[in-house]
């Protein structure tokens, strides 16, 4: 089944931009749905509250972060793993909330891949100064599944490279709302954020969060 999700067939998607082969960026996809994604994150984040978790050397990471639904993604000295359970809490994560799922299927199927049902969706929060070095996300079972993010709050400087780490990554402005889907020969790229720039955001104040969906069970 084809869902007509431009309610037109011959309307075309202004927002839809090719970064890369397999990756799409839809600007400002979410940016309507500010208030129902905020609420949402206040319900996850009551029961599963942002952590600073330790990276597999043993430092501490400058992104806080937590997950929702089946599986979450977890780091510490002994690795990088999907676990069920959250450590912090010994409860299983919060469920995917209904406004998540909708607004990853629906990215998903713009970019062009079928049915995403996401069985994780990693919550990062970057404060001023927070950056992500380099790395590639290969935690996850399926690599034929895409990767969707959303980026809420103040603006970032997104690193995308390529298949090795030595290729020298681009940089990609991300702002409110931004979609972005990695699948295909993207999804195993090298990708970072830059150190956060300082700033006040209307919704988010002086923060950042990035909602990343997976499939990763
Ligand atoms: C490209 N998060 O959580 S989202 C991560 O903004 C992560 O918080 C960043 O990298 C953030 O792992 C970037 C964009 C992103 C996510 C996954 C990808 C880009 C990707 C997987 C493959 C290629
Ligand atoms: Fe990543």
């Amino acid at each position: 089944m084809t869902l007509d999700l431009f309610g037109d067939d011959c309307e075309t998607n202004k927002e839809l931009e090719a970064l890369a082969l397999g990756a799409t960026l839809l600007r400002g996809l979410a940016a309507p749905q500010t208030a129902g994604l905020l609420l949402a994150i206040e319900r996850v984040t009551e029961r599963a509250p942002f952590r600073i978790m330790a990276t597999r050397g043993g430092y501490r990471m400058s992104v806080a972060m937590t997950n929702c639904g089946a599986a979450g993604w977890v780091s510490d000295e002994s690795g990088y793993r999907y676990d069920a359970v959250d450590p912090t809490t010994g409860q299983p994560w919060p469920p995917m909330p209904a406004a998540f799922l909708q607004l990853a299927a629906e990215a998903a199927e713009r970019a062009g891949f079928g049915e995403f049902t996401p069985d994780a969706c990693l919550l990062n929060r970057y404060e001023p100064g927070a950056r992500l070095s380099l790395h590639q996300d290969k935690n996850e079972r399926d690599m034929n599944a895409p990767i969707v993010s959303v980026s809420l709050g103040l603006p970032a400087v997104f690193l995308f490279g390529g298949a090795r780490r030595a290729q020298r990554p681009r940089r990609v402005p991300l702002a409110h709302g931004d979609v972005v889907v990695w699948g295909g020969p993207a999804r195993l790229f090298y990708h970072g954020v830059l150190a956060l720039k300082d700033g006040e955001h209307r919704a988010l104040g002086r923060s950042r969060v990035n909602l990343t969906f997976r499939r990763a069970l």
